[in-house]
């Protein structure tokens, strides 16, 4: 009897108590799958001492060290088309698993992530990209169709596998036409340590415009007249709307310091994010922890992330959490109205009072005095290019954007890995082919334009490291470069009428793009592609599961005569 009702509790505990991951103790023995959630925590790492994972920390040189737990997590994921209404008005909604945002992918650092995805759509392809994930030896799992995959065909599944090799927040969305606007996005959210200690999570806060219009029914005007003005924005896929909707709340507990993970996930907005009366510690720079810092009002455009700590050092009493989209680079209709409540009192119903911090308007990063890295790196002696950033139209007057010498142009069913691996080596000038054959050399490019639009610059399989920036401002060689442990994330603005010099170390083979993460200019041809160290990518290539994708979705074309009226990613 004893023995029995011990053994039950034994079982309630460790049920209850997720394992302590020591990655070193697990990393001796044989490679285990689970597909449960992962544990959020290792052994080390508490309230009192974010810094420490096991027997990894803040220190460890992630780029060439880690964790490597032997744990695979493993995810389904269906893209569906669907009617939702996320603030009280219905529409079609294109959404992984019918919500917005998608179910989360979790894991800790170290661990393999294995996602299955699954067409469920009828009228479009597919192809899912892991924002932000270095894919170290992995580029042909980086989602983008025309570049590392075919689309993947309705009634299709593809298998996506990747290291987690880094930690923080990121989010994953369709590459696939104008998909991840239209709903299909959700978060990635791998453990590991932070510079600041903080008690609990409240997880991903997504940032988005939101359109009464699907995206797709507004392209058309995009293409003709510019940017179309949006209805209105989203907090975590949640807002009020003309007396309808419901808004996003989160609970703080007087004492507790929450950490908070904001991703802007929106089509054309550059937001100001706030809480009213509290002040956040920013705490990382998309994939990067840094030295932390201060502020009540904070820049994110789009795709990036920001990982903050609020503490809940206020009065009890309901306060405005807020979006701001901000007027010289967003045209939105709503913009006072993008907000969500924190309560002290999670039985209170009423309205919060709380008036907005001060800011200026404007589409500028955060201060890049601001943004140090905690774990520091040195750019050494590198070689250069320049990259213009403009604007024109095609023959068939639509708008077309170009960063480099042409607008971006690439066929979904002719990847260019498979280019790369079938040692096909001519490129023609619209598919923008920048070739890095040299080995862990440190590159770095000067983009520029004269147009008054600020573009959020991403790139694919890297962080980059921000040597310089300017708004209203030409790049001359007076300009100095920070070389000693500068900004480092994987998206960055390029200002108004400025220049952005960006470098990285060619330290990863595969074909990567960098684009604009403007939709509207993702899809208008403001992109390119580097192919690095193309002698071995070859290797890296899995060729049946690459053809296979693209067999199916050649049959697909082929029976719906499906158009492509874009870019190709
Ligand atoms: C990336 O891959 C290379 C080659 O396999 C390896 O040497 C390096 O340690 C990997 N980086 C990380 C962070 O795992
Ligand atoms: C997504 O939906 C599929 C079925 O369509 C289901 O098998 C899977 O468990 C769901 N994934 C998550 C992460 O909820
Ligand atoms: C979603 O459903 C609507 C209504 O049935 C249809 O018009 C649209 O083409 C569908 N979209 C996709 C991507 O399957
Ligand atoms: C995707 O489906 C939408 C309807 O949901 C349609 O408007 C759009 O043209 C389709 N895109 C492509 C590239 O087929
Ligand atoms: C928020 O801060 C303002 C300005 O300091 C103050 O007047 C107000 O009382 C505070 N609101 C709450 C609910 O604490
Ligand atoms: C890149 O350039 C190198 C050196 O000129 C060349 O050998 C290689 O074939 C090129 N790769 C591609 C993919 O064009
Ligand atoms: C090589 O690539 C070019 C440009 O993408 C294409 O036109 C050509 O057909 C390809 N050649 C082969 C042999 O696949
Ligand atoms: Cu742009």
């Amino acid at each position: 009897m004893i023995l029995l009702s011990l053994l039950g509790l034994f079982i309630a505990i460790a049920s209850a108590v997720p394992a302590p991951q020591d990655a070193s103790s697990v990393s001796t023995v044989a490679s285990s799958t689970t597909s449960s959630a992962a544990v959020a925590t290792c052994s080390g790492n508490t309230a009192s001492d974010r810094s420490v994972w096991c027997d990894y920390d803040l220190n460890t040189d992630y780029y060439t060290d880690g964790p490597d737990t032997g744990v695979t997590v493993e995810y389904w994921l269906e893209v569906v088309n669907t009617t939702l209404a996320p603030d009280g008005y219905d529409r079609i909604v294109l959404a992984v698993n019918g919500t917005v945002p998608g179910p989360t992918i979790e894991a800790n650092w170290g661990d393999t992530v294995i996602i299955h995805v699954t067409n469920s759509l009828t009228n479009n392809g597919t192809g899912i990209h892991w924002h932000g994930v270095r894919q170290n030896r992995t580029n042909q799992n980086d989602g983008v169709p025309s570049i590392t995959q075919c689309p993947i065909a309705p009634g299709e599944s593809l298998t996506y596998t990747w290291k987690a090799t880094q930690y923080g927040t990121s989010w994953y969305h369709s590459h696939f036409s104008l998909q991840a606007w239209e709903g299909v996005f959700g978060p990635i959210i791998i453990h590991g340590p932070a510079t600041s200690n903080y008690d609990e999570e409240v997880g991903t806060v997504f940032l988005n415009d939101w359109s009464h219009e699907t995206v797709d029914a507004l392209y058309s005007f995009a293409q003709t007249r510019g940017p179309p003005s949006i209805t209105t924005g989203l907090i975590n896929g949640m807002n009020e709307y003309d007396g309808s909707g419901t808004r996003y709340e989160v609970t703080f507990d007087s004492g507790t310091k929450y950490l908070i993970r904001l991703v802007n996930a929106a089509i054309d907005t550059h937001f100001k994010f706030s809480i009213d009366n509290h002040t956040m510690t920013v705490i990382a720079t998309d994939f990067v922890p840094i030295v932390p810092y201060t502020t009540d009002v904070l820049d994110i455009t789009m795709g990036q992330r920001y990982d903050i700590i609020v503490e809940a050092d206020q009065d009890t009493a309901d306060y405005w959490m807020r979006a701001i989209p901000q007027a010289e680079c967003s045209n939105n209709l709503d913009s006072d109205n993008i907000r969500a409540i924190v309560r002290y009192d999670s039985t209170s119903t009423s309205d919060p009072t709380t008036t907005a911090y001060d800011y200026t308007d404007d589409c500028i990063d955060e201060d890049s005095s601001n943004l140090v890295p905690y774990l520091s790196q040195t750019v050494t002696s590198p070689t250069g290019d320049d990259l213009t950033v403009a604007i024109g139209r095609n023959s068939a007057n639509l708008f077309r954007w170009q960063i480099g010498t042409e607008s971006f142009q690439v066929e979904w069913d002719d990847p260019t890995i498979l280019q790369v691996y079938e040692g096909n080596t001519t490129w023609s000038d619209e598919e923008c082919v920048y070739n890095l054959s040299t080995a862990d050399e440190w590159v770095y490019f000067v983009i520029e334009t004269s147009v008054k639009v600020p573009h959020p610059i991403h790139l694919h399989g890297h962080d980059f490291f921000i040597l310089a920036s300017g708004e209203y401002e030409t790049y001359d060689t007076s300009v100095t470069l920070n070389l000693d442990n500068p900004p480092r994330r994987d998206v960055a603005t390029l200002p108004t009428d400025g220049y952005l010099v960006i470098a990285f170390l060619t330290d990863n083979p595969g074909v990567w793009l960098m684009h604009c993460h403007i939709g509207w200019h993702t899809s208008e041809g403001l992109a390119l592609q580097f192919i690095e160290r193309s002698s071995e990518i070859s290797a890296l290539v899995d060729y049946d599961t690459l053809s296979g994708t693209c067999s199916t979705w050649d049959t697909y074309v082929n029976s719906d005569s499906i158009d492509e009226d874009d870019s190709g990613v």
